[in-house]
């Protein structure tokens, strides 16, 4: 056998794997500006990563396509009148989340902004998608355990023209935790959540990650990286290469900046543009990343390999500054609001997250007023790195640890290292319930996540705890 593998290997070419694209969600209404798709969860059965097939679960457009994870691509342009339909046919009930689009309190999808959506039953989400950028979708109800199943997909907004891109490719990274069958672990121990759960099956628009996975390039391409791990960050870096970064978390970054190592957080997404030369092969790499909690970093994994297009063409000229959301307004009285993110133990002896020193369920909503600004000082008392996400208002990232960001940009996810304080600038703009969590989903499952109340209220007081020994706060 060893024989005869090598000969194969002497004789032809390496297989080559082509990077799967991922399909766009079909648009049932004929009309321009309004975007209707159709979602069904549904139980399915499939491989992960060549393994066995077995149950997973996923978001089928109903209309069409086959199933796959992730789920269908929504694709709207700026200014679309979008309708999402959900139809639950899991033994569970559910919520869809628009994660990183603006849009209206109710059409948010967290469990507390709607009923959840119970086995069989159908809900759906409309709103005008007024920005471009790109963003994803997954439930926020078991979300743990729904998008350890498969539960995600990406979604886009066109609008920005002043890239002039050849390609603009969507690519979902995650991992999966997976037995030595290849069978996935979706019942994890708390000495694997209380770190949040990470898996060695990298998977790229849910292909497994390797240097046989081609992306055959155009001499312009516009990446959209949506990271929709449970907690693994990624560490891009493609030989030879600078990665140029045109879009955040809100669409387009005002002021583009190039990259050798991109580190993105779970929940984060950034819009890169790649130029590769003609000829040449390229790996995208994920290098380590220590993320705390004593996870081991792990080696430096190979994603995929980019091959150059076959010719080069002129194109314009990438643009030196972005019309991205605009910063947000602060002044000399521009509040301060102090916030910690801590872990202690649950009576049962359990791991047990917290914010402000209460963990979810039990906390109040924050209330603030509608239309004030304010600043918010998140401090990371855990032992490891904390995505930090806020639903429905995009924030300015201010410093970390007194340091200015790369980004000058608007944000829903910023990562906060360990024992870490981010100052982020917060604009009450759109009023509502809206929650604020770690992205590492099994730590926001249990305990880390809040609700700040935007209306017209007056401002809860601050109080501030400060970072106590073994990842706790204290008054
Ligand atoms: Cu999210």
């Amino acid at each position: 056998v060893i024989a005869w593998l090598g000969c194969t290997a002497a004789l032809q070419p390496p297989a080559e794997r082509r990077l799967p694209e991922i399909e766009p969600a079909l648009d049932v209404d004929p009309d321009p500006g309004r975007v209707e798709v159709h979602l069904e969860a549904i139980v399915t059965e499939l491989s992960w990563g060549g393994g066995p097939a077995t149950e997973a679960w996923a978001y089928r457009d109903a209309y069409g396509g086959s199933t796959s994870i992730p789920g269908p691509l929504l694709q709207v342009e700026e200014g679309d009148e979008l309708e999402v339909h959900l139809h639950n046919a899991l033994p569970m009930s559910s919520t869809l989340h628009l994660h990183g689009v603006a849009l209206p309190n109710d059409m948010d999808g967290s469990e507390i902004t709607q009923m959840v959506v119970r086995p069989g039953e159908d809900h759906h989400h409309t709103f005008v998608v007024t920005h471009p950028g790109t963003f994803w979708y997954h439930p926020h109800f078991e979300v743990a355990d729904q998008m350890a199943r498969g539960l995600y997909g990406p979604g886009l907004s066109r609008g920005d023209t002043d890239l002039h891109e050849t390609a603009d490719r969507t690519l979902v990274l995650v991992d999966a935790l997976v037995d030595d069958e290849g069978l996935p672990v979706y019942d994890v121990e708390p000495e694997l959540w209380r770190v949040g759960r990470q898996g060695d099956l990298v998977l790229i628009n849910g292909a497994p990650a390797g240097e046989d996975l081609v992306l055959r390039a155009t001499p312009r391409e516009r990446w959209r990286i949506v990271n929709a791990a449970h907690s693994r960050y990624f560490g891009l870096s493609l030989e030879d290469h600078e990665l140029r970064v045109v879009g955040g978390d809100a669409g387009p970054v005002r002021t583009p900046w190039s990259t050798q190592l991109l580190v993105v957080a779970p929940g984060d997404r950034y819009e890169l543009i790649v130029q590769p030369e003609p000829g040449s092969r390229a790996v995208l790499w994920s290098l380590p990343v220590d993320r705390g909690f004593g996870v081991p970093p792990g080696e430096a994994l190979p994603l995929l390999t980019v091959v150059g297009p076959d010719a080069q063409v002129s194109l314009p000229a990438l643009p030196r500054s972005r019309a991205g959301m605009p910063r947000v307004p602060l002044s000399p009285s521009t509040a301060t609001r102090v916030l910690s993110l801590a872990e202690g133990t649950a009576p049962d002896g359990e791991p047990l997250f917290s914010i402000d020193g209460v963990p979810w369920p039990f906390s109040n909503p924050v209330p603030v007023r509608e239309g004030e600004v304010e600043v918010w000082e998140v401090h990371n008392c855990t032992e490891g790195h904390q995505p930090f996400h806020l639903h429905g208002l995009f924030f300015d990232v201010l410093d970390l640890d007194g340091l200015s960001p790369l980004h000058d940009s608007r944000e829903d996810v910023a990562d906060i290292p360990p024992g870490g304080m981010l100052r982020m600038a917060v604009p009450y703009e759109v009023p509502g319930q809206w929650m604020f969590h770690t992205h590492l989903l099994d730590l926001a499952s249990h305990g880390m996540m809040a609700v700040i109340d935007v209306g017209d209220h007056a401002p809860a007081p601050s109080v501030p705890l400060t970072c106590a020994p073994g990842g706790q706060t204290a008054r």
